[in-house]
């Protein structure tokens, strides 16, 4: 992989904190040939209605949506967790599962409530990240990533965001809530999501939409 002489500037579209401290730390691991940010101005834009049925088509709207505020790159994803034995739910409805207005810990009394009395393999999950690099209303890529795992009876730990604490991730023998944000990102659906990302914009001169 070539490292560009300049950093490659990205502008993130995100009302989610937790998704923003995650964006964050991953730039800070790729080091010094990475910026990113919040893109301006953005908590004055009208936000995008999210009302496509799949993840590419929400990233890839949000995306395209925001690109146009700005004339530099442009990142938003979507993601969520789907749970089969519960038809996909709460899938690219995540956000909203415990309707408007929810906290993390309503929506997680809510995916319990709906979980009670399933055991063994209906427990299983994964979650879904998928993120778009747009530029000034074009697409540029897309890329995504998953994780498995499974619902716990109940939370555990305190890192991380929204589903975390009932997420089991086998991989590390942890709930997602009880990894560091680095460990979290080394391995985690958005993590090698963004890690595709940059591989696909630092590809080198002929490959790097700047
Ligand atoms: P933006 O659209 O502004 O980025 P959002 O929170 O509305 O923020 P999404 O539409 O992509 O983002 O919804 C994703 C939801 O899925 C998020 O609010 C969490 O509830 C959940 N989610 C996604 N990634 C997660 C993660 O890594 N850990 C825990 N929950 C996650």
């Amino acid at each position: 992989m070539l490292t560009p002489s300049k950093p490659l500037r990205l502008f993130i579209a995100s009302s989610n904190e937790g998704k923003l401290r995650e964006y964050r730390a991953l730039a800070e691991a790729a080091g010094a040939s990475i910026e990113i940010e919040l893109l301006p101005g953005f908590d004055a834009i009208p936000p995008f209605e999210e009302d496509s049925p799949t993840f590419a088509e929400n990233a890839a709207g949000k995306a395209l949506y925001y690109s146009r505020f700005s004339t530099e790159l442009v990142i938003a994803d979507d993601s969520g967790l789907v749970v089969p034995a519960l038809g996909g739910a709460p899938g690219v409805h995540s956000a909203r599962y415990a309707g408007p207005g929810a906290s993390d810990a309503d929506r997680i009394r809510k995916l319990l409530g709906e979980m009670r009395g399933m055991t063994g393999e209906s427990r299983r999950a994964c979650f879904v990240c998928v993120v778009v690099v747009a530029k000034a209303g074009e697409v540029l890529g897309l890329f995504s990533a998953s994780a498995e795992g499974e619902i716990l009876e109940s939370p555990r730990g305190n890192h991380g965001f929204g589903y975390d604490p009932v997420f089991y991730f086998p991989a590390m023998q942890k709930s997602y809530a009880e990894l560091s944000r680095e460990e979290k990102n080394l391995r985690s659906h958005r993590g090698k999501a963004f890690q595709k990302t940059l591989e696909f914009l630092l590809a080198g001169p002929e490959g790097r939409p700047a």
